[in-house]
């Protein structure tokens, strides 16, 4: 677990699940382009929310790399979720900046709802086979770079599922400096 705050918002990391955030306002989806249940975050995302959400997504759908939409968080513990589509690596170019797109887009969605408080799983770092350190670097870094623009979002949490990929976040975190 690390901490930075930028511009009085605090980015944190924790290990765990993406659909057990109960204090956050909203999570976000690893989705795919069609807004349906997967695998991976977001069939986790899909099964805890029930089927009002994916019938909530088809409206949405389909959604291009780098772009971001917002749904009711339905059987969540979370008000809302917010379905972003990372690149496939190797395919969607250019990968970093269609990764960070996605962090930039979910957070302007969040602090236009007025939400404070979001989690951010790691896009595109499983099906989709972003190497996690690169990943991590343009995750952290486009979060800290937008900080100044947010008005109502104050907590932006990265939840990674496994202890290794929360040791690499923590790397890149610990190495930022502090902006507040
Ligand atoms: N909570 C937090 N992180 C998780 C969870 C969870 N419950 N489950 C997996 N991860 P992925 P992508 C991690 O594959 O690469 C889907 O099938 C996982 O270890 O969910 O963006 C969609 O339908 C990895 O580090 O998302 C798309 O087709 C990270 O979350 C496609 O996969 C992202 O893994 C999207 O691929």
């Amino acid at each position: 677990m690390a901490e930075r705050t930028y511009h009085a918002v605090t980015l944190e990391t924790v290990q765990g699940d993406i659909t057990r955030q109960d204090d956050l306002d909203a999570v976000v989806n690893a989705a795919n382009a069609r807004l349906r249940p997967g695998g991976g975050v977001a069939g986790a995302i899909h099964r805890a929310a029930g089927p009002g959400l994916a019938r909530e997504c088809e409206a949405l759908a389909p959604i291009q790399p780098g772009q971001a939409v917002i749904t009711a968080g339905h059987d969540l513990p979370n008000r809302h979720v917010i379905h972003c589509l990372g690149p496939v690596y190797g395919l969607d170019e250019p990968a970093d900046q269609l990764l960070a797109a996605c962090y930039r887009r979910a957070l302007q969605l969040a602090d236009e709802a007025g939400l404070t408080s979001i989690g951010f799983p790691a896009i595109s770092t499983g099906v989709f086979g972003y190497p996690m350190a690169p990943a991590a670097r343009v995750a952290l870094y486009a979060v800290a770079a937008k900080a100044d623009s947010l008005t109502s979002v104050k907590l932006v949490r990265f939840v990674l599922f496994a202890r290794e990929d929360l040791a690499v976040f923590d790397q890149v975190l610990e190495t930022m400096t502090e902006c507040t």
